[in-house]
């Protein structure tokens, strides 16, 4: 690798997005996920499971005057044989205790970087008016030394960076991070980027190899990434330096975590493969464990790999991205087959209905693919990044952005949620909160930054990944203009690309996505063009009256999956460009398991309205296994079976579950 050919994202504030289906999206995360996530975080969301995020924040920061005011008097609480014990002159008050999820900070890290992406394409006096006046609380909540999670600071600073295994301390800083830098990125307002800088020197002057400093690294990564964002804001090497040291350190014998708990034999490797801790990461050549911890600890490693040019990291990088792509990924670009551990099973383990498939894990391995792409631009990451961003990532929220999917199935029988205890963790319909909440706000930051997601560039050239439409500046030799990107993504191949003025000399690098078999460019005359990984790229200084048009075809694709998928096999399912596609019942009766078409029967793309909306739904002839009276009876001597004809009508597959709770099927039988 070289450091030199590499490329980082596209500031978002050098791209307005102007584009049909990505305005609609960025405008429902203003106009309505953020209220409500702001709602859902201080609590106020009847029916909802409660968040306790903002109290926690509120609360610490009580804590804080209390130690202030009483000075030595005051007694940091802690538990006991007896039970808790606090300041004598301060009774017992349930209104100062942590409440939720060790982790319930990170929801609001979450929220604000949302927030900030929000802003930086929609100033907002009034949200940003909120913004800062929860950032206050949030700062007044830090202890004087830099350290900032609610967790400890409300329940026994004492135990402060006693069990990174499992407490969050390290991923509440990562998110700390991600959400200030963003915030300083479209505001300039430093209180929260201080904040995170402060609790980053903290855990720098605590972590490291150098004499006295513990030898730990996070249970759950995504520091690693945060603090190469840290550096890359501020330039401060030390903020790199730690993220090198969680990287290498991971995963070393004896293993951190052992002597953590003081446990007096070494644990094996099994113990910390859910953590990915179970060997040092140039080692690791298998995707396991945690899937979100999997995800943010590769894009970590890319991150690092990235800045220190550092091969071998990158290697290990693409062991790890081969292995989980072309052997534990749902079509749907789902990761996390497993609820037990929300984690990867083994190889062409791709259970359906059972499916665990985090909207985080998705949004994770989107990191990832953009951190290697930063490296290698190469299609195989941007088609994976589309797969995941259109499919599972977009499933995780309703279409009015007010209720959200954790757990992202491919196949539901609302019955079999509440009856079967294997699947109790699949919801048959989105919910308005978790007591959990990590997947609504990620959601949200993932969507106001798609921007940085579909162009990233380099001195010389812009890629463009995805195709977003809106004007994208970029500057050449100390000239600035822009490039005008106008597309119909995801429901038509058809990009047009302008330039409003003459441009310096520039390459463009337009992606060829591995979905269609053919493309067409037309209107590039003149330009130099090479094929690449799956990037066209076109070189040229482009005139006023240059119009490029790529065309993509969208077509109808019948997919089968590899036969070493036990739940697939027989089956198949249904793509259309980077769109897959779903039955539901509401569409095609009940009883999906009986449905099946023939891989070559035509296909219809028509019009659906879902949710006041409407979008192209897909209509195809195949059959019904009929029910007759006798099909009561279990077990019969073979005959064959009767089946009618009917035209089943695929959605896409985000658009599941928002006419209402039914069956879904992704994978149908196939004739
Ligand atoms: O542990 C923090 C977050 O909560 C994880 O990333 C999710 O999988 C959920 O367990
Ligand atoms: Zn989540």
């Amino acid at each position: 690798m070289d450091k030199k050919q590499t490329n980082s994202p596209v500031s978002l504030k050098h791209i307005t997005i102007q584009d049909p289906f990505w305005s609609r999206e960025t405008e429902l995360v203003r106009t309505a996920v953020l209220p409500y996530q702001w709602d859902a975080l201080n609590d106020r969301i009847p029916g909802a499971a409660k968040s306790y995020c903002m109290h926690n924040f509120r609360a610490a920061v009580r804590r804080n005057e209390k130690k202030r005011k009483l000075g030595d008097a005051f007694l940091e609480p802690h538990f006991t044989k007896e039970g808790w014990v606090f300041t004598p002159e301060d009774p017992q008050n349930p209104d100062d205790q942590f409440y939720g999820f060790v982790f319930q900070d990170s929801d609001f890290y979450k929220w604000i970087e949302a927030v900030a992406y929000s802003l930086t394409q929609h100033p907002d006096p009034q949200l940003q008016a909120i913004a800062d006046e929860a950032i206050d609380i949030v700062c007044k909540a830090q202890l004087e030394n830099g350290y900032l999670d609610t967790l400890y600071i409300l329940s026994g600073t004492d135990k402060i960076f006693t069990n990174l295994q499992d407490h969050h301390e390290l991923y509440c800083l990562g998110h700390l991070i991600e959400g200030a830098v963003a915030y300083y990125e479209a505001t300039k307002k430093t209180p929260l980027l201080d904040a995170a800088c402060r609790y980053a020197d903290y855990v720098s002057s605590c972590f490291g190899e150098e004499e006295g400093k513990r030898r730990g690294y996070p249970g759950h990564e995504i520091a690693e990434m945060a603090l190469v964002r840290l550096y890359q804001t501020t330039g401060k090497e030390r903020y790199l330096k730690l993220a090198r040291f969680f990287v290498d350190e991971r995963g070393s014998r004896p293993y951190y975590f052992d002597k953590e708990k003081n446990l007096s034999s070494p644990s094996d490797e099994l113990r910390y493969s859910y953590y990915q801790a179970h060997l040092p990461v140039r080692a690791q050549h298998e995707a396991v464990g945690h899937a979100v911890r999997a995800v943010y600890l590769y894009s970590g490693m890319a991150a690092v790999a990235k800045e220190t040019n550092d091969a071998s990291l990158f290697d290990a990088c693409g062991r790890l991205w081969d292995n989980m792509v072309g052997k534990k990924l749902y079509i749907t670009g789902g990761i996390g087959q497993t609820h037990m551990g929300e984690a990867f099973s083994f190889p062409y383990d791709l259970p359906n209905d059972t499916a665990y498939a985090e909207t985080c894990a998705s949004i994770g391995l989107m990191f990832f693919a953009r951190r290697m792409l930063e490296i290698h631009p190469d299609r195989r990451y941007a088609d994976e990044m589309e797969r995941a961003l259109y499919n599972t990532v977009l499933s995780g929220m309703a279409l009015d952005g007010k209720s959200f999917f954790y757990v992202n199935p491919l196949e539901v029988l609302p019955e079999a949620c509440r009856l079967d205890e294997r699947k109790f963790h699949v919801k048959p319909v989105r919910q308005k909160w978790f007591g959990c909440a990590c997947c609504p706000p990620n959601l949200a930051r993932l969507i106001g930054s798609i921007g940085s997601y579909a162009y990233t560039e380099n001195e010389t050239t812009l890629f463009a990944h995805l195709y977003v439409g809106g004007t994208v500046q970029k500057q050449v030799g100390g000239k600035s203009f822009s490039v005008c990107v106008s597309s119909e993504f995801p429901w038509n191949g058809c990009v047009r690309i302008q330039f409003p003025e003459d441009t310096p000399e520039f390459t463009l690098a337009l992606r060829i996505p591995g979905w269609c078999s053919t493309y067409a460019l037309a209107g590039a005359g003149g330009a130099k063009q090479t094929l690449r990984d799956g990037y066209l790229y076109l070189t040229k200084a482009f005139r006023r009256t240059d119009c490029l048009t790529l065309t993509l075809p969208m077509e109808v694709c019948i997919r089968q999956c590899s036969p070493l998928v036990r739940e697939n096999i027989g089956k198949v399912a249904v793509t259309r460009g980077p769109v897959v596609y779903c039955l539901e019942s509401v569409d095609n009766g009940e009883g999906l398991w009986r449905l099946s078409l023939s891989p070559d029967a035509a296909a219809k793309v028509e019009p659906i309205c879902i949710a006041g909306e409407e979008f192209p739904s897909i209509r195809i002839p195949g059959f019904r296994q009929r029910v007759s009276e006798d099909s009561a009876e279990l077990y019969k001597p073979y005959t064959i079976p009767e089946k009618e004809p009917v035209i089943l009508r695929f959605v896409p597959y985000y658009t599941w579950a928002n006419r209402g709770e039914n069956e879904m099927s992704v994978w149908v039988q196939s004739e």
